[in-house]
């Protein structure tokens, strides 16, 4: 039981198994894996698939040579063990060019050097068969604001993003891109800092169709705010693309902590948002081990991820299933079909309708929906005492 099976769609990136354990106080606490080396660990415990950026895999100043070489070896570690590449990014916030800004930086120069490695690492994603590209846009944002960038900022955003789906087109690559909202983090503040504020710009886009969301548990999180609602409301736009999973404190920096770490609640109703929506995407564990680890503590890392994640897909299905909890939900849901019929769609005659009823005001505002019941119960399922 719980044993992660490809079918399950769990992915991890090679930057994340891969984490050395730098952080902005200490060097790496642990030596670099090789990406090849990687995706034969991932098959062994499990996962469907690996995710790159650019760099994880080739260096930025790797010769020709020297990519094809590293290619070579990559592609034989997916084709031995099966293993997938569904998601490709860019690093465009490790290189110094890129401390203002990538697309939205105020030099043209940079932005244009954005553009030219997005587009060559599109093109080693489509080489490797990525089907979603993701655009986390680290070093957009700003510290201070006294340079006056904003609007401009989202203007150039904004011509970045059509300039990469047309591009995306042209090749036919096929690809749906996923954005990556973030608060803060390499910035100060970063530009579209939560959910909703990607969903409002990707509809001034050209192409907005191709668009989608990457949410991150932790960077709602982060930002305050509840994770759950931010994810219903990408797939009630139809565009949750892709789910970056993991786990942080709130108020706290980037943790990265292994799914269901922090916040089992919040997981649970996570899991079961995932599963109830029928989701079908990679369930990607954008997340670290934490830095006191060594090697076999990244595989703990990375086990317990997948792990956690299917525990709590079997306790959403009993949450289904368990009579009480369903006949509280059923409760709660207050049904009535003749009012149901005048409040579905305006017409004039259901306004009409509708105008003339009267309300027991005061029953309605005495009623109590019994969710105290509810929740403890779903305490109770989660803590394996039901
Ligand atoms: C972070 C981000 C990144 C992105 C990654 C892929 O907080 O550092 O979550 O890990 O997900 O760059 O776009
Ligand atoms: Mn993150
Ligand atoms: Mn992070
Ligand atoms: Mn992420």
């Amino acid at each position: 039981a719980y044993e992660p099976k490809p079918e399950h769609k769990f992915t991890f990136g090679l930057w994340t198994v891969g984490n050395v354990g730098r952080d902005p106080f200490g060097l790496p606490t642990r030596p670099p894996l090789e990406p090849d080396y990687i995706v034969y660990k991932l098959a062994e415990i499990g996962a469907y698939g690996v995710n790159l950026h650019d760099n994880d895999l080739i260096p930025v100043e790797a010769t020709e040579a020297e990519r094809e070489r590293i290619l070579k070896r990559f592609k034989k570690a997916l084709q031995d063990t099966g293993l997938v590449v569904p998601m490709a990014t860019t690093n465009l916030f490790g290189d110094p060019a890129f401390k203002d800004g990538a697309f939205t930086s105020p030099d043209a120069r940079v932005r244009a050097y954005a553009l030219q490695k997005t587009m060559r690492a599109m093109d080693l994603g489509a080489e490797l068969g990525a089907k979603t590209y993701v655009f986390w846009g680290g070093r957009e944002g700003a510290e201070v604001d006294a340079g006056g960038n904003v609007l401009d900022a989202l203007a150039h955003y904004r011509e970045a993003l059509n300039f990469l789906a047309e591009y995306s087109e042209d090749q036919g690559y096929g690809y749906r891109f996923a954005l990556e909202p973030k608060p803060n983090e390499p910035r100060g503040d970063i530009y579209l800092p939560v959910v909703g504020a990607a969903l409002g710009f990707i509809a001034t886009l050209d192409k907005p169709h191709l668009f989608g969301l990457n949410p991150e548990v932790a960077h709602e999180t982060m930002a305050g705010l509840n994770f759950v609602h931010a994810v219903a409301q990408a797939i009630d736009a139809g565009k949750l693309f892709h789910i970056d999973l993991n786990d942080q404190k709130m108020g706290r920096f980037d943790q990265d902590l292994r799914f269901g770490a922090e916040n089992l609640k919040t997981a649970f109703f996570l899991v079961k948002l995932l599963e109830d929506s029928g989701y079908d995407g990679p369930r990607h564990f954008d997340a670290h081990a934490l830095r006191t680890e060594d090697e076999a503590g990244v595989w703990e890392f990375a086990k317990g991820c997948m792990r956690t994640y299917l525990i709590l897909k079997e306790k959403a299905e009993r949450f289904g299933r368990d009579r009480e909890i369903q006949d509280l939900i059923g409760a709660y849901k207050v049904q009535d079909e003749a009012l149901a019929r005048l409040t579905a769609k305006y017409s004039r005659e259901n306004a009409r309708a509708l105008k003339g009823l009267e309300f027991d005001r005061e029953a309605l505002g005495r009623r109590g929906p019994g969710l105290e019941r509810l929740d403890q119960l779903t305490v109770e399922l989660l803590l394996g005492v039901r």
